[in-house]
């Protein structure tokens, strides 16, 4: 029976887990759940959320986080116990990085959490008016200007320290499959405001994230999709 990995049909909260499964070179099933039968399956899972994962057959196991240090366990090339907290301490910049440009994406899409449930209902945002397109226009120019070029600071230089390509050296750790797809994110040019060529500054990470796309585990990964 062995993995299911059950998540919507985007990259986001479970690439990092794809990735890992892949590089670990471990089968499992890449369930892709349409939005519409989200509200069918939401009230069987732990927490309310996608990713979920089950190991043969058994119950589901939620977070993203917990699964790619389970499959470190399952293959330990990706998490070698000498170099396991810097593996760790990369994942935790990753999430900071995310974390960053959270805003970017959270008043887009839930402007209504914006008050937190507290603030005067006046004072929260419409979905889709004028002034929160305004606002969020300058929360992501304001993202490329400033959490980007220390980011990428911080990346680059632990890259540089590790001898590369990847972040803890010559080969890909669990570290690697969280940062390269929220790179590669910014290089696709969908997301409004973040040209496709926002790493062109950063050429450690566009190094970085070419090392990665080249490995023959991503390669097939991404030929597995089409
Ligand atoms: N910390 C969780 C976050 C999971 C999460 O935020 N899932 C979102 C999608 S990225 C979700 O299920 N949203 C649908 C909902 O809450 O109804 C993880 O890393 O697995």
């Amino acid at each position: 029976m062995g993995i299911v990995l059950t998540y919507f049909p985007i990259m986001g909260a479970a690439e990092r887990v794809r990735l890992a499964l892949w590089l670990g070179e471990i089968d499992f099933e890449d369930v892709r759940i349409p939005q519409v039968e989200w509200a069918a399956l939401k009230g069987q899972t732990p927490f309310g959320q996608l990713p979920v994962m089950s190991i043969d057959g058994g119950p589901y196991i939620a977070q993203s986080n917990a699964m790619l240090q389970y499959i470190g366990t399952l293959a330990t090339k990706l998490c070698p116990a000498h170099q396991f907290l810097k593996v760790q301490e990369a994942i935790g910049l990753v999430d900071d990085f995310e974390r960053a440009f959270r805003p970017c994406v959270g008043l887009a899409l839930e402007p209504e959490k914006s008050g937190y449930g507290i603030a005067p209902v006046s004072l929260s945002f419409t979905k889709g008016s004028p002034e929160l397109l305004e606002i969020i226009k300058a929360l992501r120019e304001a993202f490329l200007l400033n959490e980007m070029p220390k980011y990428c600071g911080f990346f680059s230089a632990i890259i540089e320290s590790s001898g590369g390509p990847f972040l803890c050296g010559p080969a890909p750790t669990l570290a690697d499959c969280c940062l390269a797809p929220v790179l590669e994110r910014y290089t696709l040019g969908y997301i409004d405001h973040i040209p496709k060529e926002a790493l062109d500054a950063y050429p450690t990470m566009k190094l970085y994230l070419e090392a990665f796309k080249s490995l023959p585990q991503v390669v097939a990964y991404e030929q597995s999709k089409s």
